[in-house]
């Protein structure tokens, strides 16, 4: 439908783009085609799949259950999708994706190898306009940022990088073709979700892996297996049921919520309810046994002590368990991570933990890493080390709004929007899984629905009323801001270096990126707004 060719080609206007062929670009344009608007997805990637398609490490799977983390729009697409197992592997997510691009006949209306790189918003005919990497321009009523949570890569910021004669990759730029690691040195930097996943099957392979941790992470066992068919066909039973619960819980997976502190309970009570919770093997099990895990530092610390002697009662050599042992953050106020082998993995005769602490850093060099201690040889580093979360995405396109001012500068103090949705001067431009909405505190296929579906309502409501634009009002913007750092204050969340506040960035601004009041609450108040006819957004 459109074409380019040669520099700034022009593509007929569409109603609306969509920018990511993600999990969340995918179903934006499915929701907006339903709604019979030209619709149009631009993919930076050579195919679709997002998240899912970029971070093909070794060992990349959802730490989410596979039953819950899928789509739930479609009750005949549950019950022909069949998962495998309990926590679904990278390619089987990418080819349940694919699944679902095929069987809603999205591919037509997506464009791959096409970075956006500037959308900029004409007021007086109150179109954006967008240009890429290959020239294309298209013209568009409403532009979707489905750019995905973590999609760009941090630069690790080691000085030396290039000169490594040896192979460099990073998690999240995983090359198609396999990567062997059979009689080399590897060296994996970074031990978040990511490295905590690559680094046990590497160490399965490897000559020698050497991990390079800044920053130990709380890993629970994730105790994957094959589903068996009576489960498989006892949850399809009752999916509907399942997907209305998902849908009205707090963070998107279904459980009893606790109803009694930590500190109300005895060591024994405590002890044998975390122990349940980690033989249960979910991410946030253990957050789920008390209610003040993520507000009360001494309940908190009951949660992390319990995993700490977990680490010691696997890893055979005490000095490399209590380096392996996370003490100066709160449990789960860093993305905990669920792994398979990973604190065993230490105790294999050719696995090393560099402590980056005691040891830093100084170079990369040609033939490997050298820390204050001396040089490691190497044939392979493996970076682990993480995105610039949430707002990177948005940030990588230059943004410019009413008034000819770009998001980088509106944002320059870090992001500021209305339900997470909508900032004030870039009218018609909404945001899937942006910052300051419930996103990445959540199961992010639940969350993503929500968004999808409450754009795609607004957007039918504004054709249906001949309203052409929708901004976000300052005054409502600036109490969206207000309100979700309120929430995030009554948390253990705020005080910590993560990804979760930008600390993770050198220069970011140091900001609680999501929503942490709960999915349930969230879409509570979008829908109320909604409802009350788009009450907090200026309309004309
Ligand atoms: O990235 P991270 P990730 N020198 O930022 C270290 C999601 N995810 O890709 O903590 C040395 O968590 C850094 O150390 P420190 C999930 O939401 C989901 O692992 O900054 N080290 C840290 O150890 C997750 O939270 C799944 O001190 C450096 C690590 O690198 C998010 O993605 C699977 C360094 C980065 O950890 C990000 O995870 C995987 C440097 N210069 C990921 N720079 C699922 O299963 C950084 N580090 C769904």
């Amino acid at each position: 439908m459109v074409t380019t060719s040669g520099p700034q080609a022009a593509a007929r206007p569409v109603d609306a783009v969509v920018v990511g062929a993600g999990l969340s670009g995918l179903y934006q344009l499915h929701r907006l085609r339903q709604l019979g608007l030209t619709a149009m997805v631009l993919e930076a990637g050579d195919d679709i799949g997002g998240t899912w398609y970029w971070n093909r490490y070794p060992g990349a799977r959802c730490d989410i259950e596979s039953m819950s983390y899928s789509y739930s729009f479609s009750p005949e697409l549950d019950q022909e999708w069949e998962w495998s197992e309990r926590y679904a592997s990278q390619p089987e997510i990418l080819r349940y994706i694919h699944h679902v691009a095929d069987r809603f006949d999205l591919r037509g209306d997506v464009m791959l190898r096409t970075r956006v790189t500037r959308a900029v918003y004409d007021q007086d005919s109150h179109l954006w306009h967008l240009s890429t990497d290959t020239g294309l321009a298209v013209t568009a009523r409403f532009v979707i940022l489905a750019t995905g949570c973590m999609s760009v890569p941090k630069d690790p910021g080691i000085p030396g990088a290039d000169s490594f004669t040896g192979a460099v990759h990073h998690t999240a730029r995983w090359p198609r073709e396999d990567v062997s690691f059979a009689g080399k040195r590897v060296a994996v930097i970074g031990t978040g979700c990511s490295g905590v996943q690559a680094i046990p099957v590497i160490a399965d392979e490897a000559a020698s892996l050497t991990v390079f941790q800044r920053t130990p992470a709380y890993v629970l066992p994730a105790h994957n297996r094959p589903l068996r068919p009576a489960e498989i066909a006892q949850l399809k039973a009752r999916y509907p049921e399942f997907r209305r619960a998902q849908r009205l819980s707090r963070g998107g997976t279904v459980f009893e919520p606790p109803t009694r502190s930590a500190l109300e309970a005895d060591e024994t009570e405590r002890t044998a309810a975390y122990e349940a919770a980690w033989d249960e093997g979910f991410l946030n099990g253990l957050l789920r046994t008390y209610t003040d895990i993520l507000t009360d530092e001494k309940a908190n610390e009951t949660v992390a002590e319990f995993v700490r002697s977990k680490i010691r009662s696997i890893v055979d050599d005490p000095a490399t368990a209590e380096l392996l042992s996370p003490r100066t953050y709160p449990f789960a106020t860093k993305r905990p991570c669920l792994g398979t082998d990973y604190y065993a993995t230490y105790n294999l005769p050719h696995v090393s933990l560099v402590d980056l602490r005691t040891t830093p850093i100084e170079t990369i060099t040609p033939r490997g890493i050298r820390t204050s201690d001396g040089e490691h040889v190497l044939d392979m580093i493996v970076f682990a080390t993480g995105f610039d979360a949430l707002t990177g995405s948005q940030l990588s396109i230059d943004i410019v709004g009413k008034g000819g001012v770009p998001l980088r500068d509106r944002w320059a103090e870090g992001p500021r929007n209305y339900l997470g949705l909508v900032t004030a001067g870039f009218p018609n431009l909404f945001t899937v899984l942006g910052p300051l909405s419930p996103s990445v505190l959540t199961n992010i296929a639940v969350s993503l629905e929500q968004q999808v579906e409450w754009i795609t309502d607004c957007i039918a409501h504004l054709r249906r009323n001949g309203i052409t634009e929708i901004d976000a009002a300052p005054d409502a913007e600036a109490d969206w801001g207000v309100h979700v750092a309120e929430v995030a204050d009554r948390t253990l969340y705020p005080a910590v270096d993560s990804w979760y506040t930008g600390a993770n960035v050198p220069g970011k601004p140091r900001v609680f990126l999501a929503y942490a009041g709960g999915l349930d609450r969230y879409r509570e108040q979008c829908d109320t707004v909604a409802r009350n006819g788009y009450t907090g957004f200026l309309l004309s």
